[in-house]
């Protein structure tokens, strides 16, 4: 009988996969297999065991969601990871991860961290409240002073969440006021660039005391949205929801007219700054379609 379990982590051709009783199973992949798909951490897979107790993974279940940045199957959340400062919050790439969470199925939520860095005046910065609004629970924490930290844990919990965010956001060091036992390793910032020295270097699952599992990932600064179709990209920004239907049922929102979604901005219903970021990524897809054309 083959056994199951959820694979954490992947390098060097070996899948680390915990099995239901909790012990951890090296693994390869029967070739057969190799040929056909590609095994992501997160898969829940079936494996024989062979006489030396190394795993052969035979199978991978359907997955219920895909995520290609960090690469992670069966992702609940992700939990985009922004710094106060030291690197300063990335709205266009916070806003880009969080298109390609909604459009991988995941749920989103927003951290923002090294509180301890600003005054109460910055910490009540409207650019927060527009997330909230949009629906997406925004987490204000701490890694040093560790305020924040049990909300974070309890919003983990049962869960697969993935950590994605630009390097030195504290990404890993959130995940050890978390678990202090992980001891997961974490960079200085670099004086002159304010930017993180991109510690971590692989995907892996953390399973978490109280049930759930964590992923920590590599940091990273740009993200193509590659595989939106221009007329979903829309569906992708929950706020635009709130807008009243447009006049024409295949809007663009871009200068079509009777367009609901420019009136709500016009309204202040959705902010501008994110309608901005909704035309840089229209315009981005539609280059991307054409050059596809043109190949
Ligand atoms: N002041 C302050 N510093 C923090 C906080 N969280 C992390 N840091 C520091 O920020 C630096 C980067 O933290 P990391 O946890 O390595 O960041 P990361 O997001 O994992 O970075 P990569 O692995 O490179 O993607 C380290 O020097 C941490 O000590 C915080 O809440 N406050
Ligand atoms: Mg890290
Ligand atoms: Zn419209």
């Amino acid at each position: 009988m083959p056994e199951e379990g959820l694979v954490l982590k992947a390098y060097g051709g070996y899948y680390f996969v915990q099995q239901d009783d909790g012990a951890l199973r090296q693994c390869t992949l029967r070739g057969r297999l190799k040929a056909r798909e590609r095994v992501m951490v997160g898969d829940r897979v079936a494996f024989g065991v062979l006489s030396g107790g190394r795993g052969v993974i035979e199978k991978v279940y359907p997955r219920r969601s895909v995520l290609s940045r960090p690469p992670v199957a069966n992702v609940d959340r992700v939990l985009v990871v922004m710094a106060f400062q030291d690197p300063a919050p990335a709205l266009n790439l916070l806003d880009r991860i969080l298109v390609h969470a909604e459009a991988a199925g995941t749920g989103a939520v927003v951290c923002v961290n090294k509180a301890d860095l600003v005054g109460p005046e910055q910490i009540g910065q409207s650019w927060m409240q527009v997330y909230r609004d949009a629906g997406y629970p925004v987490l204000i924490t701490s890694a040093v002073t560790g305020y924040g930290v049990a909300e974070l844990r309890e919003s983990l919990r049962g869960r697969i969440t993935v950590l994605a965010g630009p390097s030195g956001a504290g990404k890993s060091s959130l995940i050890n006021a978390i678990c202090p036992g992980l001891a997961l390793p974490t960079g200085e910032i670099s004086r002159k660039l304010k930017r993180g020295r991109h510690v971590t270097r692989h995907v892996e699952l953390l399973p978490l005391e109280n049930g759930g599992w964590v992923a920590d990932a590599p940091g990273f600064s740009v993200l193509h949205l590659e595989n939106i179709a221009r007329e979903n990209l829309a569906g992708f920004f929950p706020e635009f929801r709130q807008a009243r239907p447009c006049r024409f049922t295949d809007c663009l929102h871009y200068r079509e007219p009777g367009c609901g979604v420019r009136e709500a901005v016009t309204a202040g219903v959705v902010a501008r700054f994110r309608y901005a970021h909704y035309l840089a990524f229209l315009r981005e897809i539609v280059a991307q379609e054409e050059k596809r054309r043109r190949q």
